[in-house]
């Protein structure tokens, strides 16, 4: 299987550290690549008991002998790359620098991103985003703009000074016209740049080129999903997303590997949903329900400490995921949080201004007014995370998988029943 995208297919956290560490576990992986998003995403990935997070870097980092490639999608700031390099290498992580290449077309985010994300939130007020705070939205704001720094850019002071300049023209009247705030200065903000180019340099490659030639030459390639479907540009619950493209097709663009190379696709998805930050969300819960699956799940955000919002599975929001992204497979974690309910109910169809909906509805108005419509399956009182295959899982959880499965409409092909590596089942 020579190239496989793992990504999200609702509003992200749903395993994707896990399903790429275990897939780079089971099956050789050359290539681990990152093509979205920046240091936002947060991946957990627990082998033999020990907790790791990653940010930008992809969750491939961990596993020995795979390089990991941060590709021309996502945007790069150069102080959080490092942080996190050095925090693995603190841990023992062997080899973290000389396995990574980053591609020369990655965009950078500049500080002036991050303080342009906290001020626009700050002004949103109630109508706030709820991003994280990172600066990716206006990192990729000005990458659309044509006002966007490129990693290839840190090694040509002088092309890198007019970029800056011209980056913060606009920006710096908006600054103090708008939100009351001193100037960015060029120089500072240049300097600072500069300040990475020299342990970035041997890092820096064409990697479209490099993963190209990989899969000539029969190399497994492994895309690595950051946020998700729900939180994607163009298909996700627009205006409340992240500002690239999580779904398959983004893959393309943020890697420059054509989609007629790709294999597989495989979409993570939660036993039930969570969401952080704002937006709509048909099936959350607001009573004891909702706090149990937030307290058993341990949902609380890998890069911010935020609490996720937490509801019920949503078989509308897994058919949308399938169609957009064109899923071969789901693979299905934290089936063991479901453990010791009477009855879970699934939502199958929406009610929009009772109107039945058994699709996604085509506008945000009539999502934000959707209501979930449930099927309510028999749930199960054992704990599971001991269960090393489908059939020692107990009957109703069988049932559970398989009427997902079936209400999903694409097959399922691991379930997850705890954290760790070995906690996975596969089904098919
Ligand atoms: P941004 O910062 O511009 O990308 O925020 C825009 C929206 O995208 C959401 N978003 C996320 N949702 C889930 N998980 C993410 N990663 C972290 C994690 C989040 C955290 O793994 O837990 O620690 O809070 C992630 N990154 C972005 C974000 O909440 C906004 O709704
Ligand atoms: P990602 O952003 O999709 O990589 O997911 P996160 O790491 O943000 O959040 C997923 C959380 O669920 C992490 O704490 C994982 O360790 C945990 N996890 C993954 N799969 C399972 C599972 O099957 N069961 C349980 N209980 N936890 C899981
Ligand atoms: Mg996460």
């Amino acid at each position: 299987m020579p190239a496989i995208i793992i990504l999200g297919a609702q509003w992200g956290d749903e395993g994707k550290g896990k399903a790429t560490d275990l897939l780079a576990t089971t099956e050789t992986i050359d290539y681990v690549v990152r093509t979205s998003g920046g240091h936002n995403a947060g991946h957990t990935i627990v082998v033999g008991g020990e907790k790791y997070a990653t940010h930008l870097l992809p969750s491939g980092i961990l596993t020995p002998g795979a390089t990991s490639v941060i590709g021309n999608g996502v945007v790069v700031s150069p102080e959080a790359l490092f942080r996190e390099i050095d925090g693995l290498v603190a841990r023992g992580v062997e080899g973290v620098e000389a396995r990574l290449v980053v591609s020369a077309n990655a965009h950078v985010i500049a500080p002036y991103h991050v303080t342009v994300d906290k001020v626009t939130e700050r002004f949103l007020g109630k109508n706030k985003i709820g991003t994280t705070g990172r600066g990716i939205g206006p990192a990729y704001a000005d990458k659309v703009n044509r006002l966007g720094i490129r990693i290839a850019d840190l090694f040509d002071e002088k092309i890198l000074h007019d970029k800056v300049e011209g980056a913060l023209d606009l920006k710096n009247q908006v600054l103090a016209k708008v939100y009351n705030r001193r100037a960015v200065e060029v120089d500072a903000t240049v300097e600072e740049l500069l300040s990475y180019a020299e342990r970035l340099r041997p890092m820096v490659a064409d990697t479209s080129l490099m993963l190209n030639r990989a899969l000539d030459d029969g190399k497994t390639v492994l895309f690595e999903g950051a946020q998700a479907t729900m939180l994607d540009v163009d298909h996700g619950t627009y205006p409340f997303v992240t500002s690239s493209s999580p779904v398959a097709g983004g893959v393309s663009t943020g890697s420059g590997v054509g989609p007629t190379r790709i294999d597989r696709v495989i979409g993570v998805i939660k036993a039930y949903t969570t969401r952080v930050g704002s937006g709509p969300f048909p099936t959350e819960l607001f009573d004891a329900d909702g706090e149990k699956l937030w307290k058993v799940g341990g949902e609380v955000g890998v890069s911010t400490g935020r609490d996720r919002r937490c509801g019920w599975y949503d078989a509308v929001i897994a058919r949308y995921a399938g169609r957009v992204n064109g899923l071969t497979d789901l693979f299905l974690t934290k089936l063991d949080v479901l453990s010791s309910w009477e009855r879970v109910p699934v939502c199958v169809a929406y009610d929009v201004d009772g109107v039945r909906h058994d699709e996604m509805p085509m506008t945000q108005t009539e999502f934000h007014h959707a209501k979930p419509i449930y099927e309510y399956l028999d749930g199960w009182w054992e704990d599971i995370s001991g269960c090393r295959s489908f059939a020692d899982l107990p009957t109703n959880a069988q049932k559970y998988v398989e009427a997902l499965e079936e209400m999903s409409g694409t097959r399922i092909w691991g379930v997850g029943v705890g954290p760790g590596r070995e906690q996975t089942l596969v089904v098919h």
